[in-house]
């Protein structure tokens, strides 16, 4: 089955533009580019002209994701396994695929409404070196791993399990967390290469489509020292620095300037052809500030 390859790119609304140039360059090390039309201004982590677009939008939220497939052939077949499977999906214009910087588009959403993108041949600026916005140590992992994970907002996580299968993304449940109210809650994680995961749900109700981001640094100083930005300038941490068991990466989250999530990796292992499941995180992962959407006890107390 020829499904997508990987998570490819992100749109996001922010009401605050300025304080998202500043955390977006100085905290996280993204590419500030500021070229051409198609949204406010774009942030690049690699050699695509770029990862995410930035919107003006009072949302705060997500506003599309977007899912790559190999080439015309790809996207074609996924049109009609879509169809035939009674998803409503459209074959965007050359004009909105101008916007995105591809070559061809799908545009359809998944079971919660979230609006979803299948795209092939995005532009890559082979020709500029990049930049990041603070100086690095490393760079982004991304390549053929996408450009990290998202944890989404679902009503039904057996719909949107079927629905990303569907996709081509394989995974399921891998955590059961008992919850101090008795209730177990039961997180699914998908992939589509070696990324441990592209996509989470079934973390309970939300008040975004997107709980978190997650970017991973290829050097742990890296990590280290957008660690000490943000706890030097303030930033509000909702869980603590710890390893997770599923994909084994050494991360924290915090708030950014939309107060939705970014999750700071390092050092994920890749996925298992085998589905596990854990009731706990290896170490770490403390709660913080609540009402992120991550108020999860992940650690087992000991
Ligand atoms: C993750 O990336 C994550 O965000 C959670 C909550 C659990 C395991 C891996
Ligand atoms: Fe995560």
């Amino acid at each position: 089955m020829n499904g997508v390859t990987e998570l490819g790119y992100l749109g996001i609304g922010v009401s605050d533009l300025d304080a998202w140039r500043r955390y977006a360059t100085q905290i996280v090390g993204m590419q500030l580019v500021d070229d051409s039309a198609g949204a406010e201004f774009y942030l690049r982590m690699d050699q695509w002209h770029h990862r995410i677009a930035v919107h003006k939008d009072s949302s705060d939220d997500l506003l599309y994701m977007g899912w790559r497939v190999a080439g015309p052939e790809e996207l074609y077949s996924m049109k009609k396994r879509l169809e035939e499977a009674g998803v409503k999906v459209r074959r965007a214009s050359d004009e909105e695929a101008d916007e995105r910087k591809v070559l061809g588009l799908l545009k359809l959403e998944d079971p919660a409404g979230n609006p979803t993108e299948i795209f092939f041949a995005p532009r890559v600026d082979a020709h500029l070196p990049f930049h990041p916005g603070r100086p690095l140590f490393g760079k982004f992992i991304t390549g053929d791993q996408g450009l990290g994970h998202c944890i989404i907002r679902q009503m039904d996580a057996e719909k949107a399990y079927e629905f990303y299968r569907l996709l081509g993304l394989t995974g399921y449940v891998e955590y059961r967390l008992p919850l101090p109210n008795g209730m177990v809650a039961q997180p699914w994680f998908m992939h589509c290469n070696p990324r441990q995961h592209s996509l989470a749900f079934g973390f309970g109700p939300a008040p975004k489509r997107i709980n978190h981001l997650l970017i991973e640094y290829s050097s742990l100083d890296d990590l280290g020292q957008t660690h000490d930005l943000i706890r030097d300038q303030g930033v509000e941490v909702a869980l603590q620095l710890g390893k997770h068991a599923n994909d084994h990466a050494l991360t924290f989250y915090a708030a950014n300037p939309s107060k939705w999530l970014f999750e700071f990796a390092w050092g994920a292992r890749p996925a298992l052809n085998q589905q596990e499941h854990y009731v706990s995180d290896i170490f770490g992962h403390g709660n913080e500030s609540a009402g992120f959407g991550v108020d999860l006890p992940l650690r087992e107390r000991r």
